[in-house]
């Protein structure tokens, strides 16, 4: 409950300060190799394993949005809330055993996957959509999807009466449109307005901050970007009492594109990506079992693989270079995948846990290979 109304003060804390990402270099650079492989891609040697530089220097350098509400929100002391901070302290417990041995790197849309390839952070958890172009030609590589998110549209019933979850692109035909450049976003909307063949006018911002004021100020009258963050900008502007929030409808149902977000390490860093995807997995595999921070302690031996994963007979943590408790140290200092969703996304702003981000057995795609 603490941590939930932490996490509320702070995003309200933030929500008219929120800042942002801009220009996406990921789809049109294809960088000479620095010092390449065979493939000619650039690959970034940064001579010692990530893993061995995080542990030398006793602490991790996560790269987050730090104005992306429930995903990381930072603020000047450093610390930063959200489902992705989340992310980054768990990595952070897995490889050092302290959860708060993190420092967060706020990077924008277009300095996200440089600072990563350069070295100037180890890992970058920063609702990050995993795409052909950015996984195969840029030299980094996705681990394990943590938010599948979808793009949507979001539109006052003031601007467009008769606006319901129904509506689709069709719908805004001769609007101007609100984005992030450089994004995901600015593509997918422009595709879409092809394909619908509608006429729409872009503005685009550098930063979140950018496109959300130009939506409030009324210099555009649609908003769109991961459903995520316009769910999370009308329940915060609610919070903020901006009643206009009320008349804000969020279309189509069914979102015009995939998101699915989740963290990126360098490539060719093989025993980088295997600790933090398996610390993603770790977190899914206490949700499967319905353990979590407050019960591991009592269910960690109720199955021989809970017994693996947590340090007991038979773990395979210390034969990828982490203490044997490493994942153990994941769920009690910041929980099961179901706990961080619950303590950074739907207790502060509402957002439910449904559909692909579900497990598996509940018809999500939320899963993870057996821990032998
Ligand atoms: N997932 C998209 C980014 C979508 C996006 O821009 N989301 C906004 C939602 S608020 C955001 O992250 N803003 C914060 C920021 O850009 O730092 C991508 O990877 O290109």
């Amino acid at each position: 409950m603490l941590k939930r109304l932490a996490v509320l003060f702070a995003v309200l804390a933030l929500v008219a300060a929120a800042c942002g990402g801009s220009d996406d270099s990921s789809d049109t650079t294809t960088t000479t190799a620095a010092e390449g492989d065979s493939s000619g891609q650039e690959t970034i040697d940064t001579g010692e394993s990530t893993l061995a530089t995080v542990v030398a220097r006793g602490k991790l350098i996560c790269g987050v949005s730090g104005s992306a509400i429930g995903f990381s929100v930072s603020d000047d002391t450093g610390n930063s809330v959200g489902f992705d901070a989340d992310y980054c302290r768990a990595v952070a417990a897995a490889t050092l055993g302290d959860a708060t041995a993190v420092e967060f790197r706020d990077l924008t849309a277009a300095e996200r996957f440089e600072a990563l390839k350069n070295g100037e952070i180890d890992v970058l958890i920063r609702n990050s959509t995993w795409t052909q172009s950015r996984d195969a030609d840029i030299g980094v590589q996705f681990a394990t999807t943590t938010y599948y998110d979808g793009q949507q549209i979001l539109a006052s019933t003031d601007a467009f009466p008769g606006l319901s979850t129904e509506s689709g692109i069709a719908d805004i035909d001769g609007a101007t449109v609100c984005v992030n450049a450089g994004t995901t976003t600015e593509k997918n909307i422009t595709e879409g307005a092809q394909v619908n063949g509608i006429t729409i006018t872009l503005e685009t911002y550098e930063d979140t901050a950018g496109t959300q004021e130009a939506y409030l100020a009324g210099t555009c009258d649609v908003y769109t970007t991961d459903g995520s963050g316009l769910f999370a900008f009308r329940s915060a502007q609610g919070q903020l009492e901006n009643a206009d929030a009320a008349n804000w409808v969020i279309f189509p149902g069914a979102p015009i594109s995939k998101e699915p977000l989740g963290p990126v390490t360098r490539q060719n860093d093989d025993a980088w990506f295997d600790i933090v995807n398996w610390t993603v997995f770790a977190t899914f595999i206490a949700d499967e079992a319905g353990i979590d921070s407050t019960n591991v302690d009592g269910m960690m031996d109720d199955t021989p693989e809970l017994t693996r994963l947590f340090g007991g007979d038979g773990e395979l943590q210390t034969a990828m270079g982490l203490n044997a408790d490493a994942f153990l140290q994941v769920i009690k200092q910041v929980g099961s995948y179901g706990e961080i969703f619950e303590n950074t996304l739907t207790g502060p702003l509402g957002l439910e846990r449904s559909g692909p981000n579900l497990q598996w057995f509940d018809g999500g795609l939320i899963y993870a290979p057996p821990a032998r």
